[in-house]
């Protein structure tokens, strides 16, 4: 019998899942007519990624998908969130559809149905091809165009079935980091005028990518954006902390989050960019805020605040020196950012529906002599965050699902290969799959609804 403490049930219906993208796992990339993206020349960039590895292989997911959803359903996952490749669809980036790309995708669907997991779909996870940047990548407001065209493929070709839609995986990454001057593909450092550019063609492209959704997919279906805050978290949970928190989580998202949520760039957003403001037209911003039915909220860390008399009302405090890490300078272990990212999206912006679309950890797993990992320091992990994602649930902030990065470890951006963050131990020289000890605890949290 299972040690029952009733009050941390997680309700009926929650959604237990684990997450993937396609460059990160599926590998055969120059298979049945995919087309180069930006990611595959960036590997090739000497100094650019760990190791000089690629995404060639990866986890080999474009081949073993069958033998992986076998995996999930061994582990008692509920829902499957991974992406659609848009060089895999339309190679080109714009112009002739990849059949055998579109195939791929409807045999994953079909098989995970079959397996009884709800497959949640991400358009673009930054595989971008690299053909469009070879015209300008997002800065070029063309591309906003092409995305819609790529998007209506997949969403007519897996519509019937997918009812569950993300449109773009963490704007502030592929943009900020890809763009200006970060270490991600396609490894540029543009001008602020430019990057606003690209980020404003960003929003645009999630806005057009939700009416298309609405208008091809089953009339059931649910999208919502993927994005990655920072995460504000009061030092001590008074009144007056946490006001200082939401403020500073209003004021350091509000790039995003104002545009996309209230439909207007703040105005003192606006006049901080000055000339470099981004161009808007016409019709711009409505289609930038079109109503969405979730946010997927992806949560590694936080930082801590705390009230200060300076005008903007809060102080961001550093991380000390000795404060834990995991296998990775930024994974600082934040768990309730993962609650306060639930309550001040709803109070601030009126969220009404959220999933955990991301949250997991990098560790330095090693197999023991007999075969065993034991990732203690994830198992930690995942109680402290599962615990928040309860915490949220149950003061009604509407956090309806916890999606575990990453189903298998694969290929980790910059990183390369060297960091894993899988609940699954990916063997790349032999393609084996071994759950780590943290994915057995995974199985029962599911299994029995409850932080067991
Ligand atoms: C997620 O991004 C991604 O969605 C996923 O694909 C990825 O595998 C996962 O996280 C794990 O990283 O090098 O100091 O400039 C999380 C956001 C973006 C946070 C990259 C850390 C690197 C910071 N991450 N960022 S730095």
């Amino acid at each position: 019998m299972t040690v029952n403490i009733g009050k941390d049930r997680f309700p009926e219906g929650f959604v237990w899942g684990s997450a993937t993208a396609s460059f990160q796992v599926e590998g055969a990339a120059w298979t049945d007519g995919r087309g180069e993206s930006i990611w595959d020349r960036f590997c090739r960039t000497p100094g650019k990624v760990a190791a000089g590895h690629t995404g060639d292989i990866a986890c080999d997911h474009y081949h073993l998908w069958k033998q992986d959803i076998s995996l999930m359903k061994d582990l008692g996952m509920q829902a499957y969130r991974f992406s659609t490749a848009w060089p895999r669809v339309i190679p080109g980036g714009r112009g002739p559809v990849n059949k055998a790309g579109l195939d791929f995708y409807d045999r994953l669907v079909d098989g995970l149905l079959e397996a009884g997991i709800v497959p949640f779909t991400t358009l673009f996870h930054w595989d971008l091809p690299q053909a469009l940047q070879d015209e300008g990548g997002w800065v070029n407001r063309n591309i906003v165009e092409a995305f819609g065209v790529y998007a209506e493929q997949v969403v007519k070709r897996l519509g019937d079935r997918v009812k569950h839609w993300m449109t773009h995986n963490e704007i502030p990454c592929f943009i900020g980091l890809g763009y200006g001057n970060g270490p991600h593909a396609p490894g540029l450092d543009v001008s602020r005028k430019d990057l606003n550019r690209a980020y404003h063609n960003a929003f645009l492209s999630h806005g057009l990518a939700v009416r298309i959704v609405r208008e091809f997919a089953r009339k059931d279906a649910e999208v919502g954006l993927v994005n990655n805050p920072l995460i504000p978290v009061p030092l001590a949970e008074t009144p007056a902390h946490l006001d200082a928190a939401r403020k500073a989580f209003i004021r350091i998202g509000a790039n995003l989050n104002e545009p996309i949520f209230k439909g207007a760039y703040a105005p003192w957003w606006l006049e901080e960019q000055g000339a470099d403001a981004p161009d808007i037209r016409d019709g711009d911003m409505e289609i930038i805020s079109s109503p969405t039915d979730f946010l997927g909220i992806n949560v590694y860390s936080g930082v801590f605040v705390e009230p200060s008399e300076d005008p903007a009302g809060y102080r961001v405090l550093p991380f000390p020196k000795g404060y834990p890490n995991l296998a990775l300078p930024w994974l600082k272990p934040v768990p309730q950012a993962l609650y306060w990212c639930c309550r001040y999206y709803r109070e601030a912006y009126g969220i009404r529906k959220s999933y955990i679309t991301e949250a997991g950890c990098a560790c330095e797993d090693e197999r023991d002599e007999s075969g065993r990992i034991i990732d203690l320091a994830r198992v930690q992990w995942l109680r402290d965050h599962v615990r928040e994602a309860h915490r949220a649930v149950r003061d009604g902030l509407g956090l309806a699902g916890f999606f575990q990065w990453s189903l298998l470890d694969n290929f980790e951006w910059a990183e390369g290969y060297l960091k894993r963050f899988g609940m699954v131990y990916v063997d790349y020289g032999t393609q084996e799959r071994i759950p780590k000890e943290s994915a057995y605890l995974y199985k029962e949290i599911i299994r029995t609804g409850m932080i067991v």
